[in-house]
């Protein structure tokens, strides 16, 4: 088959920039956008490369040629949940502009817990001049569940800025001035973290996995009265009801939420209300449309040059 085969297009991102940014990341190659191009009929045959991001069901059956699938984030639990995923090789986006964009969400909340800045805003709206207590960042340690390529990231910055960092994932590290703990490790770590960070990807293993249970095993004995528990990996990955309820008895004092279980979070959550609950809109780190579009073409020529595709995620882990 030539070269020329087209790139699909199945995602999110809003469509103006997409329809400019994305094609001039990936050269000359065309692009199909399922999103605006309605003229596209059912089975588009001779389409090897699709980029998707919550692919409906019936997308793959219009792909009879698909040979590599892309996901347009990290995460790739939108994919491997979705119905009629063919058995191909599915790469997912890892660039440093996102890579960035996350340690500057976790080191903008670690330093906002840190100097308790939810509280001066209260203090501010009641015009109360009150100094409250200021442990330094090396006092703290953060605990990052997650040490792939986001969590390490972060660990390297929060060290910079002073914390002391530790870090848990499946198979255990070792980063200079980190503390590295495995799976086995889990309950060490956790009595040692103040700031609980989740940066893992959802499986049938992290499903679940922050909940109380993890919570009350936090330390409990830092500056800062109650550990805080701070998540940009995936909002199945915690349990909403237990974080609400660990907010009103103080098992945590504070945490700051960038996924749900449900997106978009209910208006009626109880969780938008709290005063030490920071939420943004799974906004800790888009994927930048043009960098995007770079990495697929780069895959796309490193598999048609018969070059190993890279950031291949392994199907039994499920990352
Ligand atoms: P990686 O695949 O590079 O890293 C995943 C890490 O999680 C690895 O350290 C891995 O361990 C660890 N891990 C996975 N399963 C387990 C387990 N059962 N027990 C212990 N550790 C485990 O992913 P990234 O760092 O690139 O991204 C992480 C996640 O962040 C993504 O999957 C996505 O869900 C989320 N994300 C969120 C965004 C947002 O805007 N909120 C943006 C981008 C990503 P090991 O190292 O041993 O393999
Ligand atoms: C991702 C995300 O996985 O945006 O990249 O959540």
């Amino acid at each position: 088959m030539s070269n020329s085969s087209p790139v699909v297009l199945a995602m999110k991102f809003d469509g103006e920039r997409k329809n400019s940014a994305f094609p001039d990341g990936l050269g000359a190659r065309r692009v199909i956008d399922l999103n605006t191009d309605t003229d596209i009929l059912e089975i588009i045959n001779g389409a090897r490369y699709a980029v998707l991001w919550k692919p409906k069901a019936e997308l793959f059956k219009r792909l009879p040629d698909l040979e590599v699938i892309f996901s347009a984030g990290a995460g790739v639990d939108h994919l491997l949940q979705s119905p009629g995923l063919p058995d191909l090789p599915i790469v997912r986006f890892v660039d440093h502009t996102l890579t960035t964009r996350m340690s500057e969400w976790i080191c903008l909340q670690c330093l906002m817990h840190l100097r308790q800045q939810r509280v001066y805003d209260g203090l501010q709206r009641k015009h109360s001049w009150q100094e409250l207590p200021q442990p330094e960042a090396s006092e703290i340690t953060v605990g990052i569940m997650g040490m792939g390529v986001l969590g390490q990231d972060a660990a390297r910055k929060l060290r910079m800025l002073g914390f002391r960092v530790n870090g848990w994932s499946r198979s255990g590290k070792q980063i200079d001035g980190i503390g590295c703990f495995d799976q086995s490790g889990l309950n060490a770590f956790l009595s040692k973290t103040d700031f609980l960070v989740g940066l893992l990807p959802l499986t049938p293993e992290t499903k679940g996995i922050f909940n109380r249970t993890v919570f009350a095993k936090l330390k409990r004995n830092s500056e800062l009265a109650s550990p805080v528990f701070i998540n940009a990996g995936r909002g199945g990955s915690q349990k909403e009801d237990d974080i609400v309820a660990c907010l009103r008895d103080g098992t945590l004092g504070g945490v700051s939420l960038d996924v749900f279980e449900s997106e978009p979070l209910a208006a009626d959550s109880p969780l938008w209300d709290f005063e030490q609950a920071i939420l943004t809109p799974h906004a800790a780190a888009t994927s930048d449309v043009f960098a995007l579009g770079k990495h697929v073409g780069e895959q796309i020529s490193r598999y048609e040059r018969g070059e190993k595709l890279q950031y291949l995620v392994d199907r039994n882990s499920g990352y």
